[in-house]
């Protein structure tokens, strides 16, 4: 079955998500069939040119005229996040399925609101959280589902990247409130409140710090992935943290603690999670995706100590659709998994996960964190 996409957006994650869609029936057996049907963006000449780049059909400048397309059955909108509410809401009312970037959203209020348009419209909705679909995360949460680790005391996760520590870096829009929401906070510490929840469970309470490092810059626009060059000797206000940390409760009665940064020096992109449960524990690095680090305090005497699985073997989930054993894959395969995820759910007709509420849920959480931070207080973490 065609599954028609039509994505707005084309940069750093345009590419990771039109990259994934044509390698899905590479590898994966399904009776769906991603169709790059149209590429959206303003600057008709550079869509243009992505869409010839990336395989796309056909382009649009404007995205209600995408959204209006009878030929199209998906809308991903990978967009700066204050655009993610009005165009996934439009597309809910059109009866189109969507996929969006983390965050949801830009606040808890829009965030409910898209919830309850998918839910409403009765349409398929996923949020790219792309590092659940690693097979050593996976793998993990096998683990923990079968008891392997027992009973969970903590979760650790930091999620570290130093691409803005130039004071010279400029004020993309990343680093804008209205704009993004709120700094290393909704863009990185977001993926490891996910992964805190998929692993662990809900969360009850939260207390947090966060900082602005560089409090002005010199106004730029990104020049792709995570670069950018000042285009002015004018600067503009950061109005978003530079770096968070935050200690969470969870509802297992599990111990979290967490820290995002993007100033932290020679982490470009160090996304790490360490549990310790009663049985065992695991310890796993983004950098090094492949490898889980796997304890079990039932292992013999004189032997014990974390062992070093690469999650490459048949039995990890994905990896069998690759390479034999030992042959690794990479960032952009995380994205091959979730939007394989996506068009199963769509043939299939169920819901993927993470999906709208999940998202909701995630803002709720990055809002407590915010509202710690402000009040230096512990809050209570509403559920979606
Ligand atoms: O995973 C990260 C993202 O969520 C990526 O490294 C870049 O930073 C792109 O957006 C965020």
């Amino acid at each position: 079955m065609d599954i028609r996409i039509g994505m707005i957006g084309y940069q750093f994650m345009g590419k990771a998500h039109s990259h994934a869609y044509r390698d899905i029936p590479f590898f994966f057996e399904s009776k769906a069939k991603p169709v790059l049907k149209a590429l959206c963006g303003r600057n008709i000449e550079a869509v243009k040119e992505a869409a010839d780049r990336m395989g796309w059909e056909s382009v649009e400048s404007d995205w209600r005229e995408l959204i209006k397309r009878d030929d199209i059955d998906v809308i991903d909108i990978v967009t700066p996040n204050h655009t993610h509410a009005e165009i996934a809401i439009a597309a809910a009312e059109a009866g189109k399925h969507i996929i969006t970037e983390k965050p949801l959203a830009l606040t808890v209020e829009e965030a409910k609101q898209m919830k309850e348009a998918v839910e409403k419209h009765n349409v398929i909705h996923m949020v790219c959280h792309n590092y659940r679909f690693v097979p050593a995360i996976q793998y993990t949460k096998k683990l923990i589902d079968e008891g392997k680790l027992g009973k969970i005391f903590h979760f650790r996760a930091n999620y570290l990247q130093d691409f803005i520590i130039d004071p010279g870096f400029p004020l993309i829009w990343r680093l804008k409130k209205e704009v993004s929401g709120s700094g290393a906070l909704g863009d990185i510490a977001a993926h490891s409140i996910d992964l805190g929840r998929y692993l662990v469970g809900e969360m009850d309470e939260v207390v947090a710090m966060s900082q602005t490092f560089i409090k002005e810059r010199p106004l730029g626009e990104m020049s792709g992935g995570l670069s950018a060059s000042a285009s002015s000797e004018e600067m503009g206000e950061v109005t978003v943290d530079d770096a968070v940390a935050f200690l969470v409760r969870f509802n297992s009665g599990t111990f979290g603690t967490f820290e995002a940064s993007r100033f932290a020096t020679g982490n470009r992109n160090r996304n790490t999670i360490e549990i310790n449960g009663e049985k065992g524990a695991i310890r796993w690095d983004m950098e090094q995706m492949n490898n889980l680090e796997i304890y079990l305090t039932d292992d013999q005497e004189g032997m014990q100590g974390f062992r070093n699985v690469n999650c490459t073997e048949e039995v990890h989930p994905y990896a069998g659709a690759y390479w034999p054993a030992g042959h690794i894959i990479g960032y952009e395969h995380t994205f091959i998994h979730l939007l394989y995820e996506f068009c199963e759910a769509i043939v299939n007709n169920r819901q993927a996960k993470p999906d709208f509420h999940d998202g909701y849920q995630n803002q709720l959480i990055l809002k407590a964190i915010e509202q710690s931070a402000e009040t230096k207080k512990w809050i209570d973490i509403p559920k979606a």
